[in-house]
């Protein structure tokens, strides 16, 4: 059939302009081993009736740590299509099926997420890329899971996950975050006692069960937790 923009499509209308535009973007489509079998839009990715047939992508998440060891939070802008005003870890999104930031080996899969997270902090945070240098990012392990956002969107992800500790200034881009916190493991506890705030479901799942041990062992003895090869199923 004709070749028709993510702009003028049905799915999209009412939503923000930008977020229109960036379903455009071209999404890694991966087997469950994580092997890249093909290419489809950020759109096809994220439809609820795709994701059902299996349809599954490459995404990664940065959890950015300061000098204190202070997680860096975002609260998604409400323009997000996908799970608009919840809480999450600093940066989330997806290596695009361009060659700098696919791979079929991890370790080049790899180097693409790093890539692709150095991309990203400078556009959804205005993080310069020279405060966040590709060799300061320390890959632990990937994690297989899905998500309903609601009825029509969602997420069906093999998820790099990237830890980075840097001293960073924010430029916030609106359309893509409206606040930025960082918190220390029991401020991060306490928020998610307070009923009035909502979490994504892939940082509440990494929050469930890994993210407080990693925490603990930043500055000493993460190395055992760096580079794992196979895959969390959560
Ligand atoms: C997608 O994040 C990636 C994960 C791990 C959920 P996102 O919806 O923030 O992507 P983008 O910023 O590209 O819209
Ligand atoms: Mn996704």
């Amino acid at each position: 059939g004709p070749t028709r923009s993510a702009a003028q499509d049905a799915d999209l209308a009412g939503y923000d302009d930008e977020q229109i535009r960036l379903m455009d973007e071209v999404c890694i489509v991966l087997d469950d081993n994580d092997l890249p079998i093909g290419s489809a839009s950020k759109k096809t990715c994220h439809l609820m009736d795709n994701i059902n047939k299996g349809l599954l992508h490459r995404a990664f998440s940065v959890f950015l740590f300061d000098s204190q060891n202070r997680l860096l939070l975002q609260q998604r802008a409400t323009e997000k299509i996908t799970f608009p005003d919840m809480w999450t870890n600093t940066c989330c999104s997806h290596p695009l099926g361009v060659p700098t930031e696919t791979g079929s080996t991890l370790e080049a899969a790899v180097a693409g997420a790093k890539r692709a997270a150095q991309r990203k902090l400078n556009h959804e945070l205005g993080i310069k890329a020279h405060q966040v240098p590709l060799d300061k990012f320390d890959f632990l392990t990937r994690i297989h899971y899905k998500a309903a956002s609601d009825g029509k969107w969602g997420e069906h992800e093999i998820d790099y996950i990237l830890f980075i500790k840097a001293d960073v200034d924010l430029d916030v881009n609106p359309n893509e975050v409206q606040d930025t916190i960082y918190t220390s493991p029991d401020e991060l506890k306490q928020m998610f006692k307070e009923d009035k705030l909502s979490f994504t479901p892939w940082f509440k799942l990494i929050c469930q069960t890994m993210l407080f041990e990693w925490w603990e062992h930043l500055d000493s003895g993460l190395e055992k937790y760096k580079g794992e090869t196979q895959i969390r199923r959560l």
